[in-house]
C-alpha cells in the first residue's frame, strides 16, 4: 500500500513512520511535511534513502501541491498528523491554527475524494472534550462525550474532527479519527512539558510550572499511540472515533519532580509562574472501545517509558541543541522572560 503521512517530520509522525517501516516493510511511506519550526528533517535521516520512503516538502494548505502528490502517488491511506500542536502558541496567535488544522484537513480530504482512497485517518486529541474537574476521579472522556473546547488549539482540532465526520456522512469518505491523550517519548519538541523541563533541569535553569502544578494529564508512550493508529487505520470501522489513552494520570508537578530526581537536581529549581489562560484541569481517556474492538492495550509502563525518554534526551543532545539555539530562544524569551 501507498501511505501518505502528513506531519511526519514532527514528534508523533516521525515515530509513526519508524513504526510503520519496521512493522510493515511491504508498504511505501510518503511523508508530506512543510517543515515548520516543529518539523525536523534530520529526525528522518535513518529512512531518507530507503527505497520505500519518500519525503515531500509541501504544505497541506497548498491545494495544488496536495493534488499533484495524490496524482503521482495514488495513496491507499492518508494519515493526517500535520498540525500546529502547541496550546501556548495558539493563545498568542490563533490564525495559523485555523489555517493548518482546519483548512489543511479539508484540503487533504478534498484530494481524497477526487482521487479515491481506502482510508483517511485524522490524528486528533483528547483536548476536544475540554476538561474534567479535579475532584471527580470517576469521570472519563468517552467517544460520545460532547466536544467542549477551551483553547484555540483544541477548538481548531475539534472543528477539524467535525469536518472529517461531515465528509464521511455527506460524501461517504472512508474516515476514522483517533483522540489520544498526552504523548511523551523521543523527538518531542522542547516547547512541551517533559522535554522543556528535562533541558532546563539539565542546565540548572528554573522549571516554569504553570500555577500550582496540580493540573492532571494522562500520559501515553508515543509508540503505544503509533500502534493504536496503525490498528485503527487498517482495521477500524469507517466513520468511527476511537479514544486512545493509558490510564496514567499524573499531576504536572509530580512529572517535574520526577525529572529532577532522575537528573539529581534540587526541587528548588521549580518556579511557579503565571497560569496558562483557560488552563484545562484534567484529561482522562476511557480507551475501552479500542480495546474491545481492536485488542489495543498500552504496552509501555510509565516508569519504563519515562526512563527511556530521559535516556534518549541525555544521549541525543545533537538533536535538541540545534533546536534550542535557534528561533526557540525568541519563543522562550517571549513565553518565560528571563525566568
Ligand atoms: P509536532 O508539532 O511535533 O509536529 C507537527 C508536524 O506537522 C511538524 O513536522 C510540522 O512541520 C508539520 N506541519 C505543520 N503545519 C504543516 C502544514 N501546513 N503542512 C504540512 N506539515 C505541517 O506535533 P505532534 O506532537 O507530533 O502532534 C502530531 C499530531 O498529533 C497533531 O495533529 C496533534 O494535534 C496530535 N496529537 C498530539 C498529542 C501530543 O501529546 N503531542 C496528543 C494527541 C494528539
Ligand atoms: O512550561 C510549561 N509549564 C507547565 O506547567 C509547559 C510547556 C506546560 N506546563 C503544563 C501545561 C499542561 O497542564 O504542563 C501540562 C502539559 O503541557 P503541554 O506539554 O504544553 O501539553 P498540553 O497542553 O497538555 O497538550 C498536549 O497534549 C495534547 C499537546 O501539546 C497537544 O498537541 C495534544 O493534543
Amino acid at each position: 500500500m501507498n501511505i501518505i503521512v502528513t506531519g511526519g517530520a514532527g514528534f508523533i509522525g516521525s515515530n509513526f513512520i519508524f513504526y510503520e517501516m519496521k512493522n510493515h516493510p511491504e508498504d511505501r511511506i510518503i511523508c508530506l511535511d512543510s517543515l515548520t519550526y516543529a518539523g525536523n528533517l534530520s529526525t528522518l535521516k535513518p529512512v531518507l534513502d530507503k527505497p520505500n520512503f519518500r519525503f515531500v516538502k509541501e504544505s497541506i494548505t497548498d491545494r495544488e501541491a496536495v493534488e499533484r502528490l495524490f496524482e503521482e502517488e495514488k495513496p491507499d491511506i492518508v494519515v493526517n498528523f500535520a498540525a500546529e500542536s502547541h496550546v501556548d502558541r495558539s493563545i498568542v496567535n490563533p490564525d495559523i491554527f485555523l489555517e493548518t488544522n482546519i483548512h489543511g484537513t479539508t484540503i487533504l480530504m478534498d484530494a481524497c475524494r477526487k482521487y479515491g482512497i481506502r482510508r483517511f485517518h485524522q490524528v486528533s486529541t483528547d483536548e476536544v472534550y475540554g476538561d474534567l474537574p479535579l475532584d471527580r476521579p470517576d469521570l472519563f472522556f468517552h467517544e460520545d462525550t460532547p466536544l467542549h473546547t477551551s483553547s484555540p488549539y483544541s477548538s481548531s482540532k475539534a472543528s477539524a474532527d467535525l469536518f472529517v465526520l461531515a465528509y464521511h456522512r455527506t460524501f461517504g469518505l472512508p474516515v476514522t479519527i483517533s483522540r489520544c491523550s498526552n504523548n511523551y517519548g523521543p523527538y518531542q519538541f522542547p516547547e512541551k512539558l517533559i522535554p522543556l523541563m528535562f533541558i532546563n533541569a539539565l542546565n540548572d535553569k528554573p522549571l516554569p510550572v504553570y500555577g500550582e502544578g496540580k493540573n492532571v494529564r494522562d500520559w501515553l508512550y508515543v509508540e503505544d499511540h503509533c500502534r493504536a493508529i496503525d490498528l485503527i487505520m487498517r482495521k477500524g470501522r469507517d466513520g468511527e472515533v476511537y479514544n486512545v489513552g493509558g490510564h496514567n494520570e499524573m499531576h504536572n508537578i509530580d512529572i517535574v519532580k520526577l525529572i529532577c530526581d532522575a537528573l539529581g537536581k534540587p526541587y528548588s529549581l521549580i518556579t511557579h509562574v503565571e497560569d496558562r489562560k483557560g488552563h484545562d484541569r484534567r484529561y482522562a481517556i476511557d480507551p475501552t472501545k479500542i480495546h474491545n474492538e481492536l485488542g489495543w492495550l498500552p504496552e509501555t509502563k510509565f516508569a519504563d517509558g519515562i526512563r527511556m525518554t530521559i535516556d534518549w534526551y541525555k544521549t541525543h543532545e545533537n538533536w535538541w541543541k540545534p533546536i534550542i539555539s535557534g528561533e526557540y530562544q525568541n519563543y522562550y524569551q517571549k513565553m518565560y522572560g528571563n525566568r
